[in-house]
């Protein structure tokens, strides 16, 4: 048997090795031995793609049995990073396509790395959407992705003395190899004009006539899912004019003039998420949402009249998921399509509309709420602005009709916002053109239900329902970490694969020195690739024995990066306090992104950057104390460093942070969690039970109490020496001498409002890492709480969530339920 799959092993080698040569000569035009391993990669790439494609086919031909219920999962973000691995994963490739290579001469790992890290999201919501792509793929649900094919992903994060620099990132310069170009795949997105109202047989019809027309086309990435049985669709939209050229300037010598308007219609799909600081910018993103929300509405109802001839029955086929409000004017969208184009009556548009869409919350921080301006609405969108209006008329109705007389009530559930500058509310759009609403996480669905929904939630006590987030362990668990893997499966079986629950066959094992052995000896080959990465790009030397200790995530107030720091500053103080008591060794990594206008979280990495120049330089210190930011963090680098993590840092302040996902990563790869009562981490305690977490803080109901009563920060530094110390240094320019007041405006504004209660968290997150250091000092208790963590986070696969989704919100059959 054993003989039999390996030479089974060869025979794959050797055929994907001719694939690959194939692809090399014929589609990339270079020769192995002038090949670079840029070339191999896309060599590799479209060889493995073929595979994927015979099995794609099949799923879309026009004489497969009946199409089942499909689902559109619409996001303005994709975070896919690098897709090489997922295919072969996916396809079980991994080591033929190594074998193939080795006998070419090359190595897989360093193909791997050649792959540009597809950025085209900003963090938590993007990578989710691209995690729920694979799992849909897995467990067999039909969807398709929607979105933006951005001609320049999330900007490249570089560092210039410590500050955050942005330059432009640019993954298509060299083409990309899993792509599909349909220009033949078109549709036209209107703007701006006017609406006319003309009299057909007794009827009022509307008539939008946009005064500008851009084409969205079709660019698809095949999505193939384990162990290769299902392959779904990401289709992202590229925005195209309908006149390459004025022709006209072009005579006249004005060569510039001649493609000003091509450049002004294409400028849709060209950068993720402007800034929205500028009012042109705020345009040019609501451009973005509708443009693809059209777009992608056109196509399916296309399909769908294709397939089954009258759009009474949307909803028994289709399913939209709204990735948050970002694309929820598809709602007026859908109501447009189907009143205006197809004659459907008000009622029934509206019933088809809102059984077809449900809407998926991921913040409930105020400022990321999204709302237009009207009068940009109206000159946009005059139609859709028609169609907001009734709805709001509609729904105010029936919500004085159930609550006669408040008034409160109905300018809370109201789409237009009437104070300060009339807007249009997307979050209240979206809630009531959807079926279902969700939060992503049992405590972030509370909240949701209690502040931002109340009202609405009183109306319709059944929308909202919680489906808490999940990451896929394809990606986090076997590409990411082959070496904890293998030891899993020696452990628990190669089923673990199909089955993450089975992980907790792991539990009777938890304080098996022999494990600990096997794990601590894999996690140690990670740090010491880690500190390589962390040499190189930081030219810092860590101790691959030190306890890495690590907050990789956007850069926000609300996620308290400061707060890890203080504890940084206050552990560097101790230190210098008392040199020679025998402390632990510990790294401090940091890694994330601030929003280019976000100016407090530029300083926060400043301030991070500068604390690591001194601490890593001071020789008392004598590298028992370490602090790395690394630079540009993306899906790649959280792959390098997830495997390699100790400790993971998750202490937003209660109730601001929805769910997190990285804190599940991290729990899987046998990292210590040390957080806050907040988003999954309090099911994650839940799962892995209380000894084997570092929870501390204040709770979420008890950051709305004291928020109420009137926080007082300087109160709780006078009751903490450590903190006053801390903050004291920080102030007085400890950590920037060359310029001593560069925070004396972040610790007085800590002290005067501390919005994110920092201070008042500090003791007991100090008290905590104290904690961390008493369990670290017993690896085998420490190691014993590990892979209680690995082995109960199973739950958090997004398989079990799509499963959940499927059942719940879509009324969609997986193909693994089928017989
Ligand atoms: C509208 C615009 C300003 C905007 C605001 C916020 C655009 C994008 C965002 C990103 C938010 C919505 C986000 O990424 N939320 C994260 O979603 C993750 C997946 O559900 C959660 O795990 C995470 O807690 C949450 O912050």
């Amino acid at each position: 048997r054993k003989a039999g799959s390996e030479a089974s092993g060869t025979t794959d080698a050797t055929k994907l090795r001719q694939e690959i040569l194939a692809e090399l000569t014929y589609s990339v035009g270079r020769s192995p031995e002038t090949a670079s391993t840029r070339d191999w990669f896309v060599a590799t790439a479209l060889a493995v793609r073929d595979r994927i494609v015979d099995r794609w086919l099949l799923e879309h031909a026009p004489d497969h049995a009946r199409p089942r219920k499909r689902v559109y999962y619409l996001s303005l973000e994709f975070l896919i990073g690098r897709l090489l691995f997922d295919a072969l994963h996916n396809l079980g490739l991994t080591d033929a396509a190594r074998e193939a290579l080795a006998g070419l001469g090359v190595e897989l790992d360093r193909v791997r790395e050649a792959e540009p890290d597809a950025a085209l999201g900003n963090g938590g919501l993007g990578r989710l959407a691209a995690c729920f792509m694979d799992s849909m793929a897995s467990v067999g649900v039909p969807a398709f992705g929607y979105g933006i094919r951005y001609d320049h992903g999330l900007f490249r994060q570089g560092m210039r003395d410590g500050w955050q620099q942005e330059y432009p990132e640019d993954w298509l310069s060299f083409g990309n190899p899993w792509e599909f170009a349909h220009p033949e795949i078109d549709y036209a997105i209107g703007f701006g004009g006017y609406v006319e109202q003309i009299n057909s047989g007794g009827r009022a019809k509307h008539v939008w006539r946009p005064a500008e027309k851009v084409d969205a086309v079709a660019f698809d990435i095949p999505v193939v899912g384990w162990r290769g049985k299902h392959v779904n669709t990401l289709r992202l939209w590229s925005a195209r004019a309908p006149d390459p050229l004025s022709l006209a300037a072009f005579n006249r010598g004005d060569y510039v003039g001649a493609l000003a308007d091509r450049v002004r219609v294409e400028s849709i799909s060209k950068v993720l998420y402007p800034s929205d600081e500028t009012p042109a910018g705020q345009e040019l993103r609501l451009r973005q949402e509708y443009f693809f929300a059209s777009a992608s509405l056109q196509d399916l109802v296309r399909r769908h009249l294709e397939e089954h001839g009258d759009l009474g029955s949307l909803p028994d086929h289709v399913a939209i998921q709204l990735n948050d409000t970002h694309p929820a004017i598809a709602i007026p969208e859908l109501m447009r399509i189907l009143i205006d184009l197809h004659d459907v009556p008000w009622a029934e548009a509206w019933l088809i509309t809102v059984g077809t869409f449900s809407y998926t919350n991921h913040t409930l921080l105020p400022e990321a709420l999204e709302s237009w301006p009207l009068p940009l609405m109206e000159r946009l969108l005059p139609r859709h602005m028609q169609i907001i209006y009734m709805i709001n008329a509609l729904e105010l109705e029936t919500a004085r009709g159930k609550r006669p007389g408040d008034d409160g009530l109905l300018s809370s559930v109201s789409l237009i916002d009437e104070n300060g500058g009339r807007r249009v509310r997307m979050g209240v759009l979206a809630f009531i053109g959807s079926h279902k609403v969700n939060g992503v996480s049992a405590l972030h669905t509370d909240l949701m239900k209690q502040t931002v929904f109340r009202d609405l939630h009183a109306l319709h006590p059944d929308r909202i329902v919680n489906k808490t987030n999940g990451i896929t362990f394809r990606r986090w668990l076997a590409q990411a970490n082959p070496r904890l893997t293998k030891i899993l499966i020696e452990a628990v079986g190669p089923e673990l694969l199909d089955d993450p629950e089975r992980l907790e066959l792991l539990l009777p094992m938890a304080d098996d020195a022999g494990l600990h052995d096997a794990l601590l000896n894999a996690r140690r080959e990670n740090k010491v690739a880690l500190a390589k990465i962390i040499a190189e790009r930081n030219d810092v030397w860590v101790d691959p024995d030190a306890l890495f200790d690590v907050q990789i995530k956007r850069i926000h107030e609300y996620k308290r990066q400061l707060l890890n720091i203080l504890e940084t500053v206050a552990v560097y103080n101790a230190i210098r306090a008392q040199p020679m008591r025998a402390w632990m060794p510990r790294v401090k990594i940091f890694a994330g992104k601030a929003a280019a206008s976000y100016h407090q979280a530029k300083l926060i990495i400043k301030l991070a950057n500068d604390v690591a120049r001194i601490v890593n330089s001071d020789p008392t210190v004598r590298g028992l104390l370490k602090v790395a930011f690394l630079p540009n963090y993306n899906v790649s680098l959280a792959e390098a460093i997830i495997p390699a993590a100790d400790l993971s840092e998750q202490i937003s302040t209660a109730g601001t942070e929805a769910s997190g996902t990285g804190n599940m990563k991290l729990a899987l790869n046998g990292a210590l969690t040390i957080g806050t009562l907040d988003g999954a981490n309090v099911e994650i305690r839940e799962r892995v039970g209380d000894d084997n977490i570092f929870i501390f803080g204040l709770t979420a109901q008890e950051v709305q109490a004291r928020k109420q009563r009137g926080f007082n920060a300087h109160a709780a530094v006078e009751a903490s020496p450590t903190l006053r110390e801390v903050l004291d240094s920080i102030r007085n320019g400890v950590f920037s001498p060359d310029d001593p007041s560069r925070y004396r405006g972040l610790i007085d504004g800590l002290l005067d409002n501390d919005v994110f209660l920092v201070t008042a968290d500090f003791d007991a997150y100090f008290d905590a890492q104290r904690s961390v250091y008493r369990l670290w000092r017993d690896k085998s208790a420490w190691m014993s709480a590990s892979v209680k963590n690995t082995a109960q986070v199973g739950w958090f696969s997004s398989d079990r969530t799509i499963l959940e989704y499927a059942k719940e919100i879509w009324n969609v059959q997986p193909s693994s339920d089928l017989a």
